[in-house]
């Protein structure tokens, strides 16, 4: 749209606004100082907008929010961004620092203007400007000479998370491109560990995560927070846990530090970094002993009765028992049988109908169908046709017998009434249970959210208001525009995890075969500075690749370790969709502002242009209108609320739901058997490039050690601080790291040592102090803190390399994972600390 209205809901924008004087705001915010004027903006609420051009844009980095936001044009420049209000919303009414501050990120002197060729050494910052055509040219080259001598295999694409769209998410047309030129793609590995132990157990098909939406919390009774920092790392949520404490809800926050959330909560508990597993199993000791179980939902809605086989440790069926009689509950009927979902991470791709499972009904005493029985025994241990058994439920009780709060209090630091006082907290319900990624960030990472999710299985504290567990709720946001991409079919060359590519590099092979890969394509992510071990990940992987190119707006760390970097078009330079956030509902539209700027382009026109280059243009006629919309008609959220590209273009904004959503009302839940298996039957890694995974471990939750970050540990001696992450409000992951009104705020980058642990080293407070391993090194600036657990430094993270006075943080991160969930690792990392003498 281009004029200064912009109705959407029925609201006509104008009214809203306050006309006066326009030129100030316009200068204020596109040069010179801009503190004073920001702050101002801020107080006043109502900032000057006459005479705009107002555009509905969505603020779209990878915080998960995707907030709405108004974007102010004033003489062909962007001038201002400011928060869309949507009447009766206010739950999605908001805006942070990072959305108030784009002109700044669109007109940072810091973007790149043309495409750039190294000319020095990698990695030197020495570049020469090129157009767009030798560019494009270059690449066509490469790529087909690398693709004629190792394999079109060998080019791949890597993106991480970097936005939210259909273009920033889905990627289409990058994707067509790859299909057709049969290339890898390299994925990033993140936030899946808890993913992997809840949607293990509830099963994947509601999405990522499914928790009742932030707006619930208020519901509760007791609210527990493990491992999530509400307050900087979930800004836009942190209006529903102050509702929630204003409203008398209890509620508990678990962090090795005393997070601001946690400064909220009415008790913190610190607890050992990586040990959460430890206390989780203690806890459902306590509530398994002092029989605080929900005996029916337990029967009904879980695993528990399920008879596990000693033999294998799948679940008894009626097939094991052919010859054998079993209770004829409902004579006549055909045996109940169900489909196994396709796709189904617990069980593979393939759709498969297996023989009913038997369950022992105390009833009538036999073993019957699991959903004829009426009273199914959920202990015992069995002997059925000389196969042992156990139900689920038993082998969980011994599992967690192993860990009394005594026990548990040694491994993960918290007294044992401690824990006792919050197993009971966890069946005086409703319960909400949330779970951050701090404590997936270990190896052991699938584990504690698989505890949890247990936890919410034996209490019954799942499906109704106020009852819920998993990390933050994830529906709303959905990604689409796979109908695109596909036309010309898919690539056969693999998805590499890029935790597994120094291995895979190194040995030459992929799945038994021969492998290379030469050239990467990077969009959409900042491994170098978003990764770890990034001296290895240099030395193993970049080192031997013949080209790399980065597509971004400004010369992010990996971007001045490439051979080409590709200037892109920002957020409001082009028109996007997306479905919506973690607590915004609105599927929304976000209109082009204003046009590129400089030589950039959008990503789709990259795509294109070296699609062109390399003969295949013929592919990719389509318009973004157009693919935008192919993308809506593919999407069931779409098609449920009869949404096309047009229509939203007309509406800007449309909520996706009335109403709290409640995830798994009804004890609805998606795996094989429809109920909740803490009981995996057939764990899967969640990617698969081949490795072994110890299917037995992972079938019920465990506790085992971090890899790195642990007293037993040989490097412990040597490194004895565990490094822990901590996310800043002024930043999402590497982005807007040379926004200037941000950096007057934040202006260099930090990390907090308990003062005890600083002095022990000579390190004062305020200095530059160097936090080191034998993988590398960051000379960042020390902070006291007794909010930091003795024995552990917490880090601002993603800080662009140019502000340390050495090294980075993503240096001295751990390469090590978990072959089950292959994600990162980011808080399993030991380091010590010493003072940083040198000069620059
Ligand atoms: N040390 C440490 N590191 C971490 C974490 C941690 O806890 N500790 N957390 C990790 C987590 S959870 C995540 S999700 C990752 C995220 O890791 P990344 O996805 O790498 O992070 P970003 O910096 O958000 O995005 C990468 C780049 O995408 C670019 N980008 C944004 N929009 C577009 C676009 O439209 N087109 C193109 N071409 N580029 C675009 C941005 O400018 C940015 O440079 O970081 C991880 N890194
Ligand atoms: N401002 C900002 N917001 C963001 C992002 C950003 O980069 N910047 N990134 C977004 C993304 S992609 C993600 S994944 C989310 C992450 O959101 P959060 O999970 O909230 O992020 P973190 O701050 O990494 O980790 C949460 C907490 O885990 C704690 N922790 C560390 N180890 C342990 C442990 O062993 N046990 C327990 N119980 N706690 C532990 C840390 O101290 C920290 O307070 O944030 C999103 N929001
Ligand atoms: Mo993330």
């Amino acid at each position: 749209m281009s004029g200064s209205e912009n109705a959407h809901s029925g609201l006509t924008r104008r009214g809203f606004l306050k006309a006066t004087a326009a030129g100030t705001a316009a200068s204020a915010l596109i040069g010179g100082v801009s503190l004073g004027a920001f702050a101002s903006e801020l107080r006043s609420g109502q900032p000057e907008n006459a005479g705009d051009s107002i555009y509905q844009g969505i603020c779209r980095p990878n915080c998960g929010q995707c907030c709405a936001i108004d974007v102010h044009v004033r003489d062909g420049k962007v001038v201002k961004t400011a928060m869309t209000h949507i009447p009766d919303s206010p739950e999605v009414n908001r805006i942070c620092l990072r959305g108030l501050s784009h002109p700044y990120r669109i007109y940072d002197p810091e973007r790149i203007k043309y495409p750039l060729r190294r000319v020095g050494e990698r990695g030197s910052g020495e570049w020469e400007r090129i157009s767009w055509d030798e560019a494009a040219e270059e690449i066509a080259q490469k790529w087909a000479e690398i693709q004629e001598k190792y394999g079109s295999q060998a080019v791949a694409q890597y993106a991480i998370s970097g936005g939210y769209g259909v273009f920033t998410t889905n990627h289409p047309v990058y994707l067509r491109l790859n299909n057709l030129i049969n290339g890898s793609k390299i994925t990033g590995c993140v936030d899946m560990a808890n993913a992997v132990g809840i949607n293990r157990v509830v099963g994947w098909g509601e999405g990522v995560w499914s928790t009742n939406d932030a707006r619930d919390v208020v519901n509760a009774k007791n609210l527990f927070i493990w491992a999530d920092n509400w307050s900087e790392a979930q800004i836009q949520e942190w209006r529903f846990f102050c509702d929630a404490i204003e409203s008398g809800v209890n509620t508990i926050v678990i962090d090795p530090v005393y997070t601001i959330t946690a400064s909220k909560a009415n008790k913190w508990v610190s607890v050992r970094p990586g040990s959460d597993a430890a206390l989780i199993l203690s806890m459902i000791d306590v509530i398994i002993s002092e029989g605080l179980t929900d005996v029916t939902f337990l029967q009904e809605h879980t695993v528990a009765p399920f008879l596990v086989k000693s033999t294998d440790g799948s679940f008894l069926r009626q097939s094991d028992l052919s010859g054998t009689s079993t209770a004829e509950t409902d004579k006549g009927d055909e045996l109940r049988t169900f489909d196994v979902h396709a796709a189904n991470r617990n069980t593979g791709t393939s759709a498969e109908v297996e023989s009913p499972i038997l369950v022992w009904d105390e009833a009538c005493g036999a073993l019957v169908e699991v959903e004829k029985a009426v009273n199914p025994a959920i202990e015992g241990e069995f002997e059925f046709n000389g196969i042992p058994c156990k139900t689920a439920f038993t082998l969980l009780v011994e599992e967690v017998a192993q860990y009394s709060p005594e026990k548990a209090a040694e491994i993960c630091d918290v007294p044992a009434d401690t824990i006792r006082e919050l197993a009971r907290l966890c069946a005086d319900g409703p319960v909400t249970h949330r779970m951050g990624w701090g404590s997936q960030s270990y190896v052991n990472g699938a584990h504690p959210a698989h505890a949890l999710i247990t936890i919410a299985a034996i209490t019954g504290q799942i499906g109704y208001p106020g009852a819920s567990c998993g990390a933050a709720d994830w529906s709303a946001s959905s990604g689409w525009a796979q109908s695109y991409a596909p036309k010309y079919g898919a690539s056969s060359s693999p998805t590499l995890p890029v935790l597994a590519l120094p291995e895979i590099i190194e040995s030459g092979e992929y799945g038994g075969e021969p492998f290379a890969l030469k050239a990467m394509l990077i969009h959409h992510g900042n491994p170098l500075c978003t990764s770890v071990d990034i001296n290895r990940l240099k030395r193993t992987v970049f080192d031997q690749l013949e080209h790399i190119v980065v597509v971004d707006s400004v010369m992010t760390d990996t971007a001045c370790y490439s051979d080409l970097v590709l200037p892109v078009a920002q957020w409001f330079e082009f028109e996007d969709i997306t479905g919506g956030g973690q607590t915004n509902f609105y599927t929304g539209f976000n209109e082009k502002a204003i046009e590129p700027l400089h030589e950039s382009k959008t990503d789709s026109d990259i795509a294109r242009l070296i699609a062109e280059k390399m003969g295949l243009g013929e592919y990719f006629t389509e318009t973004d209108a157009e693919i935008l919309d192919d993308a809506m008609l593919s999407s069931e959220t779409c098609q449920k609320l009869g949404l096309s590209y047009a229509s939203l273009k007309e509406s800007k904004l449309v909520p996706q739901r009335t109403g709290v959503k409640i995830a798994f009302e009804g004890a609805k839940f998606t795996t094989p058997s429809g109920r909740m298996e803490f009981y995996v039957e057939k764990p899967v890694a969640f990617s698969n490039y081949g490795q072994d995974i110890d299917v037995e471990r992972e079938r019920l939750p465990r506790f085992f050690p971090p890899g790195e970050a642990w007293p037993e540990n040989e490097k412990y001696e040597k490194y004895p601080l565990t490094l822990m992450t901590s996310r800043t409000k002024y930043q999402v992951h590497g982005q807007w790291f040379s926004v200037r009104n941000l950096r007057e705020l934040d202006p260099d980058p930090t990390f907090r040592i308990n003062p005890a642990d600083a002095r022990a080293r000579g390190v004062e407070d305020g200095a530059w102090a160097e936090v080191f391993n034998d993988r590398g090194h960051c000379v960042a600036k020390c902070i006291y803190s007794e909010a930091v657990r003795p024995g552990s430094v917490v880090y601002m993270k993603n800080w662009a390399a140019k502000y340390f006075k050495a090294g980075s943080w993503a240096e001295v991160l751990s390469l090590e994972f978990d072959p089950v969930t292959v994600n990162h690792c980011f808080m399993d990392a030991l380091v010590d600390v010493r003072p940083w003498s040198q000069e620059d």
